[in-house]
């Protein structure tokens, strides 16, 4: 039996470099060795202020980029988080079993909510519930995280662990499965063009903080010569003095495809202006075929949509399963009839 997997993007905006690298890249290789449920979690996006004239749209986007980066209907299900309504409904059972104190530790949250100032939503402290739904639904075993997303999911593990299987469980057998994260150490966190300390982000005000997977070449370049850099001659990764240089070296590294030593050796008597160049022309390059796969990809709805279908009857089967499983064992009254 195959291992199986769950993993998605919020359709917030323009996918960019950092949601493939340290996401859908890693998608790709898993949906040959492993049972693959890839979803747009388009209910996520709505924790934070959104348009609805753009979240469908964004939503279509987000699913033909994740075919157009290689993600195969044949092989693995993609679909649509909403379309599949166990998601909300084991959120709500979970949010009824969690602490609050466990989720106002989250990071995320933390950071996000300062943005939101007053306007906080209580969908955003709820975030995590709904992830842990998301990835417990499936029974999943790994879930392809970046580095940012872990402590979601040790509490996605805490709540199925302590909350419900611990609680819950007559005979000891687990009603969730325990999921492990798979963290993906190559491009796990790619850093923002701007401000290396901040992690590159859809949400990101400034554009040119991120190098998004439909950019045309003459942007990347653009937005690559204006990142920001220091004034320290010649190059190398891993100071902690010079984020920049470690993120830019590191995008290097996996978007030409050589080891960190081979880009030493290249690159470690450069100065940005020789090195830049260098840089754009790896993203331009490995980026092409995703925008090429893309534009034959959105001309064709009615593909995009018979996947989506697809893939959501396959994930409707999985997660009536499952949440069939915990509102009995919580006691539910699942049937009117004698
Ligand atoms: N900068 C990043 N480097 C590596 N991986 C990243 N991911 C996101 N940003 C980076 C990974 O992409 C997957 C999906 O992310 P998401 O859209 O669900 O939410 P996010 O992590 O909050 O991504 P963004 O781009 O920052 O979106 P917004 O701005 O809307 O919040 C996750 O696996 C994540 O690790």
């Amino acid at each position: 039996m195959q291992k199986r997997v769950l993993s998605g993007v919020q359709p917030t905006g323009s996918l960019h470099i950092g949601n493939w690298l340290g996401a859908i890249k890693n998608w790709v290789e898993l949906q040959d060795t492993h049972e693959t449920f890839v979803c747009v979690v388009d209910l996520h996006a709505i924790t934070v202020p959104h348009d609805p004239k753009s979240l469908a749209e964004n939503t279509i986007s987000t699913a033909a980029i994740y075919i157009a980066c290689g993600m195969d209907p044949k092989k693995c299900s993609i679909f649509v988080q909403s379309q599949i309504a166990a998601h909300a409904e084991l959120c709500w059972l979970l949010n009824c079993v969690t602490p609050l104190n466990w989720m106002e530790r989250m990071i995320q949250f933390k950071e996000k909510s300062k943005k939101q100032g007053e306007n906080v939503s209580v969908g955003l402290l709820n975030y995590p519930i709904l992830m842990a739904a998301d990835i417990l639904l499936y029974d999943a075993d790994l879930v392809p995280v970046g580095e940012d997303q872990k402590q979601h999911l040790e509490l996605a593990r805490d709540i199925a662990q302590q909350r419900i299987n611990s609680v819950f469980s007559k005979d000891g057998s687990p009603i969730l499965k325990v999921p492990n994260p798979l963290i993906i150490k190559e491009g796990a966190k790619v850093m923002s063009l701007v401000d290396a300390k901040n992690k590159m982000s859809k949400s990101d005000p400034i554009e040119s903080s991120r190098i998004n997977l439909l950019d045309s070449p003459d942007i990347i370049t653009k937005k690559i010569k204006r990142a920001k850099t220091d004034s320290i001659v010649g190059l190398e990764f891993d100071n902690p003095n010079r984020p920049e240089a470690n993120n830019l070296l590191t995008l290097y590294s996996i978007l030409s495809g050589q080891e960190k030593k081979a880009v030493i050796k290249e690159c470690s008597e450069m100065g940005w202006g020789t090195f830049k160049p260098l840089l754009a022309e790896a993203a331009v390059e490995a980026i092409k075929p995703i925008q090429q796969n893309y534009q034959e990809l959105i001309q064709d709805r009615g593909e995009i949509f018979s996947i989506l279908n697809d893939g959501k009857a396959k994930a409707n089967e999985v997660a009536q399963l499952t949440l069939e499983r915990v509102y009995s064992e919580l006691g539910f009254l699942r049937k009117s009839t004698h």
